[in-house]
């Protein structure tokens, strides 16, 4: 029944409408006479992936003819939402499936609306990841992509009653029509057991004999490039139960007990790990780890062994890179497999190991990931010896270096000694990976001076920024169709769309009226969009929201030095404002729909805490009815990728607020200067380059610069104990007294909450006291440019104007030149 034409399918409506149909028949197994909206996506998912799967078919030929050096990411999470919209959009067969959908009575955004989000990620990593994976698709990189196909996603926020609850996301319920099931792409992973010295040739050799067996099933995702055939491979490991366990049952007669065993081992891949660092030496997290780590490198060797014989070729065609220090055990896996498996010897193996991996850290803290040594003495116990001959070998080369200065030696080492011995994986990365790479220049910086400052002493060439990047297809052309169409319109062109830094050519028409009147109306449309899903989902609210006000949005998870509580601590300041203004004055008042949304880990207390004062103060302040459209306070639950494609278009005003110094990069400012969403930020991580790109007068700066924190900090701690209430700006201390007496009630509740920022308790570790007079007059200016229409315009014209630098196509180039090593490999028509 399929559409063919020359062997391929076809792309016009009516071949698309046939091919739908047919899988409403015979893949849902519904009638082509009566399928509802849900139906008619699973029909169209289906009709999109075979196309994906022919190109993924021909671009792996193709590159299986060429043989091109590979990259391989190997990442723990990918945030990759939804896939419809962006697989038509970067297929090129838009407007033909709308088409094809709406002769059979559909709508093409109700249906794409159907689809549930993969959130098999935590948040800016996670979605990062996703992002660089559309680049290397759409720059034509050989790259493939590996990853954990956990049951439940991250987990998904419901409110009640104001506080957090998390409910499972088990995502796989309805299936999921994009992963194509490999079952003859499987391998053992091995745990447990213990390590042996036999002969061999003459040689001692050390056999590794495993505990336990478990089976690593791939799942393949296409993820296509656009304005390319090319449509590279996200393959996801899922954990199954060996054959091996029926023998053992057999062996015992334990019938009923080895299928519980069995079912042991699907846990492995169960469930993704919440970003908390309290879940540091949990075992399961660490045989995720390893399952992931292993099955990956079995797969990625095979193919190397099928293409070549010779080990030394290893670099030349095949780079490893290590998305933070989550994969990062990796490096004794290939160690092991090339000396014990490939009976390579140590230092060739090392030479090799080398030459392979690059690195990338996505935080500013400097106590990273850690294993316990008793951890994986059970669990890995070959893995371990391999990392201790490492950190043995460096060790002996370093005191060559640095002579026997052993407080520096301590601190440099992989191991670490003390009470809790353990494995530091971000020393481990550093020490084997050719490039350590940064995802600002602030970072880096960071990593160089503080961080990772004796490693760079030893290593300077290795450190490298490569500021981090989103993609334009997902973040103006699948979530943003109407700047999409005005900019293609203004441009001439859709190259922008392979190009961002073709964008520029916006400010050409900076004063053109006719220009920004078009440009305010792809906003107030968009606006509509976020106030009637506001109106309809946040029901109990009974929320209205004016569009004439500004949509100041603060969307990202919460944490502390996100400093979601300043942002609160603002709208309780402008509320007091309002309460004490005579009419006259209020009629000059900018109103405001001041619109939150994030995660709170499972286990942070403080940032639960947060998202309660949230809706205390929004439900104090929405109830106001002598404050009206000026002021509202709205809480998004569950945020994230889909209700981010939703409001990051509808914002007029963004939020990015954390302490200077504390975030690696960011990337959600990026988003939203990328439509046209004017920013309210910190001289932080990547804000500091946009500011470099559009100019400090086109975004609202405000609080203490990187290298003033640590020196304000200090002072805080001198001005200790007693209480300085002369120190604290009149303004913060009165809301902080309203928020502490329990104006907002949950008095008990908020006690803890108040005391991170009071001094002899929290002491106000992220600056919040110091930094509020400057963000009320950030906030000012903002308001201030607000009622200039025409002003507010241009700098959102420029804002967009400026993003092309923040496309992660020019991270990707970056990357693919300087440090994997990698040229495009085009697969023709
Ligand atoms: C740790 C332990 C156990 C389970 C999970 C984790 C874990 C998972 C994700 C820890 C950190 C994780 O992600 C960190 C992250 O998302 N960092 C952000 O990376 C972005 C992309 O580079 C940056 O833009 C952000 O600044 C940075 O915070």
């Amino acid at each position: 029944m399929y559409s063919l034409m020359d062997g391929f399918l076809k792309n016009d409506p009516i071949s698309l409408q046939k091919d739908i149909l047919h899988h409403v028949e015979y893949t849902v197994a519904r009638s082509r006479f009566s399928f509802d909206d849900f139906e008619a996506y699973q029909a169209l998912a289906h009709t999109v992936r075979d196309r994906l799967i022919e190109r993924w078919h021909d671009t792996h030929i193709y590159f299986k003819r060429t043989k091109p050096k590979r990259l391989y990411f190997l990442s723990l999470e990918f945030l990759m939402g939804r896939s419809l919209s962006n697989s038509v959009i970067n297929l090129g067969i838009e407007d033909q499936c709308a088409e094809a959908l709406n002769q059979l009575g559909f709508e093409f955004e109700v249906v794409a609306e159907q689809e549930g989000d993969a959130a098999l990620g935590n948040g800016g990593l996670a979605r990062l990841s996703a992002c660089q994976m559309d680049s290397l698709a759409t720059l034509d990189y050989p790259a493939w992509g590996y990853g954990l196909r956990y049951e439940y996603g991250l987990f998904r926020q419901i409110i009640v009653d104001g506080f957090q609850h998390e409910k499972p996301d088990y995502w796989l319920n309805f299936g999921n029509p994009w992963e194509i099931e490999r079952i003859h792409v499987t391998y053992e992973v091995k745990f447990y057991g213990t390590v042996e010295e036999v002969e061999m040739n003459g040689e001692k050799q050390k056999v590794w004999i495993p505990g336990e067996t478990v089976e690593a099933v791939a799942y393949d995702n296409p993820i296509p490039g656009y304005g390319t055939r090319n449509t590279i491979n996200l393959r996801l490991w899922a954990a199954k139960p060996s054959s091996k366990f029926d023998l053992e049952a057999y062996n015992t007669g334990d019938y009923i007990n080895s299928v519980v065993n069995r079912q042991k081992a699907e846990t492995i891949s169960n469930v993704l790990y919440p970003d908390d660092r309290s879940h540091q030496g949990k075992e399961l997290r660490l045989k995720q780890q390893y399952f992931f780590v292993s099955a990956s490198l079995q797969d990625i060797m095979r193919r190397f062994k099928e293409e070549h014989t010779n080990f030394d070729e290893l670099p030349e065609k095949v780079a490893l890179h290590l998305n933070d220090t989550h994969p990062s055990l990796s490096i004794a896996e290939v160690m092991r497999m090339l000396v014990d498996e490939e009976h390579l010897g140590w230092h060739k193996a090392w030479d090799i190991v080398c030459k392979i991996f690059s690195f990338t850290t996505h935080t500013m803290v400097t106590d990273g990931e850690k294993i316990p040594v008793d951890l994986l003495e059970s669990l890995l116990p070959r893995h371990l010896e391999i990392l201790y001959e490492i950190n043995f070998n460096f060790l002996e080369e370093l005191k060559k270096r640095i002579g026997l200065d052993y407080s520096r030696l301590a601190l440099l080492s992989i191991v670490e000694e003390g009470a809790m011995k353990s494995i530091r994986m971000a020393n481990l990365a550093i020490v084997c990976s050719h490039t350590v790479n940064g995802v600002s220049k602030l970072h880096l910086e960071r990593l160089k001076t503080k961080t990772f400052k004796d490693f760079y002493g030893l290593y300077p060439e290795k450190f490298q920024c490569k500021t981090n990047g989103v993609t334009q297809r997902r973040w103006i052309v699948v979530s943003n169709p109407g700047l999409r169409d005005l900019i293609s319109k203004w441009l001439g062109t859709e190259a922008w769309i392979r190009d961002a830094d073709l964008l520029s050519g916006l400010r050409d028409h900076l004063d053109n009226a006719d220009f920004h009147l078009e440009w305010k109306m792809v906003k107030k449309v968009n606006k509509m969009r976020l106030a009637e899903y506001i109106e309809a989902f946040l029901t109990l609210s009974l929320l209205q929201v004016s569009l004439d006000a500004m949509f100041d949005v603060q969307v990202k998870r919460i944490h502390e030095y996100k400093r979601q509580l300043l942002n609160i601590f603002g709208i309780i300041h402008r509320y007091n404002c309002l309460k004490n203004m005579d009419k006259d004055s209020r009629r000059k008042v900018v109103p405001r729909v001041c619109i939150i949304g994030g995660k709170a880990a499972p286990g942070y207390e403080i940032a639960k805490k947060i998202i309660k004062l949230c809706h205390a103060v929004a439900e104090k302040i929405n109830n106001d009815t002598d404050i009206g459209d000026l002021l509202k306070v709205v809480f998004i639950p569950d945020y994230n990728v889909s209700v981010a494609e939703l409001v990051i278009p509808g914002a007029d005003l963004s939020q990015h607020l954390s302490t200077a110094g504390n975030e690696a990069s960011g990337t959600g400012n990026m988003k939203f200067l990328m439509n046209g969403c004017l920013l309210l930020a910190t001289a932080d991580g990547s804000t500091v380059e946009i500011i470099e790109e559009i100019g400090e007068d086109n975004l609202f700066l405000f609080g203490a610069k990187v290298h003033e924190v640590e020196k304000r900090r200090q002072k805080r701690l001198s001005n200790l104990a007693p209480l300085q209430p002369a120190k604290v700006p009149l303004h913060f201390a009165r809301v902080l007294r309203m928020v502490r007496d329990g104006y907002f009630g949950h008095k008990d509740y908020f006690k803890s909450l108040c005391e991170t920022v009071e001094f002899g308790f929290g002491n106000d570790y992220y600056l919040l006291t110091s930094d509020f007079g400057s963000y009320l007059e950030a906030q000012a200016a903002a308001d201030k440019a607000f009622v200039n229409q025409d002003k507010w315009t241009r700098m959102s014209i420029l804002s967009v104007a400026g993003s092309g630098r923040f496309s992660s196509d020019r991270t990707i180039q970056d990357y693919a030149e300087s440090t994997w090593k990698i040229n495009p490999c085009r697969c023709p028509l």
